[in-house]
């Protein structure tokens, strides 16, 4: 546990994650990592395999916890295994860390709630320390995960030389003008109040992104029916035309995230596709934006911030939008029904 003090400094250019220091030439030597989660944590570990892929060019597989520890998954000596879990006690986490943990790999934790039984039977990690998550659905956990995914990335990044100086220094101050991007994010909530009351009679939701906003476009799915109990499905946009795309009718309201540093053109066209079957539109953009605005029926707009690390913005409009919904329909946000904060069986 003694490694477990996750320490998020960004003084400048220096970027330190205990947990990391201690084991560096087991990440440095690392030939594939396997994450581990559930639920929201699942998504953010999704998100993790775009971000470590990228910056140090080590495979990354990721797995739900609640298939791998029944499995008999191919992990060894050399392996690293990484487990996320908010609560730090879900009950498929901790076994499927037991079970890479009896096949030797080096276990690395990202956990928010101090001592728990995750954080206590991890090799190594941080911790998120994104405070008490009083509600059910997890909401900063998931952006503070992500938050540590990213230093991983890119500290890993440095000591493999995958990524050079210019690009970890400009990260490193894009991350720090991320507080400042949130803030903004969260402003839009009175458009997305709007948005809400048009569309909470609704009985479908469609969720589109590309590329690392696709696990963006899962998370929002989850949220809402999470807390507003609608039937919602996130999908990488361009799998639409393998099959959802048959879903799309005037009854369908479909988020895509559009912004403008991502696969915008390929954005464009996928939403022109839902246009041209009547599908309703609302796009996440960036300032600025001219062509979404101009096909969407509605947009939220966010700061423009580098595609890697713009899942810690997108997300925020769909936390809200899952919050406005289930507000207007009168269910609880913080406990919804069947939904327990830690899942221990
Ligand atoms: C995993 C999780 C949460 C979800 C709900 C049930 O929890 O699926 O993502 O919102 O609370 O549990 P954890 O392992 O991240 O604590």
């Amino acid at each position: 546990l003694d490694t477990l003090r996750g320490r998020l400094l960004i003084p400048e250019k220096i970027i330190y994650i205990d947990g990391i220091e201690s084991n560096k030439d087991i990440f440095i030597n690392a030939k594939c990592i396997t994450i581990v989660a559930c639920g929201t944590s699942w998504h953010a570990s999704l998100i993790g395999e775009y971000l470590l892929e990228e910056l140090t060019r080590i495979r990354v597989e990721v797995e739900y916890a609640s298939e791998f520890r029944y499995r008999n998954p191919i992990v060894g000596k050399k392996d690293i295994v990484i487990v996320i879990s908010q609560s730090g006690e879900t009950a498929d986490t901790l076994a499927a860390l037991k079970l890479a943990k009896k096949k030797g790999a080096f276990v690395f934790g990202i956990c928010n709630v101090v001592g728990s039984s995750i954080a206590r039977n991890v090799d190594a990690g941080a911790y998120t320390h994104a405070g008490p998550e009083i509600s059910v659905a997890s909401t900063k956990a998931f952006t503070a995960q992500i938050t540590v995914l990213v230093l991983l990335a890119l500290i890993i990044g440095k000591y493999r030389s995958t990524i050079n100086d210019r690009c970890y220094e400009f990260l490193c101050k894009e991350l720090g003008s991320i507080p400042g991007k949130v803030d903004y994010a969260l402003k839009t909530d009175d458009t997305i109040k709007k948005i809400s009351q048009v569309y909470h009679n609704a009985n479908h939701f469609l969720y589109l992104g590309r590329g690392i906003n696709f696990p963006v476009a899962l998370e929002g799915a989850l949220k809402l029916k999470e807390i507003s109990y609608i039937h919602a499905e996130g999908y990488p946009a361009a799998e639409m035309k393998h099959g959802p795309i048959a879903l799309v009718d005037e009854n369908m309201p479909v988020f895509v995230i559009a912004t403008k540093k991502g696969y915008y053109n390929k954005i464009i066209g996928n939403i022109q596709e839902i246009k041209a079957r009547k599908g309703k539109i609302i796009a996440i953009v960036n300032e600025g934006d001219i062509q979404v605005n101009m096909l969407a029926d509605h947009v939220i707009k966010i700061p423009n911030i580098s595609e890697i690390l713009s899942p810690l913005i997108t997300v925020i409009p769909l936390q809200l939008f899952a919050y406005q919904i289930a507000y207007i329909r009168g269910k609880n946000v913080d406990q919804p029904r069947n939904l327990a904060k830690s899942v221990t069986v």
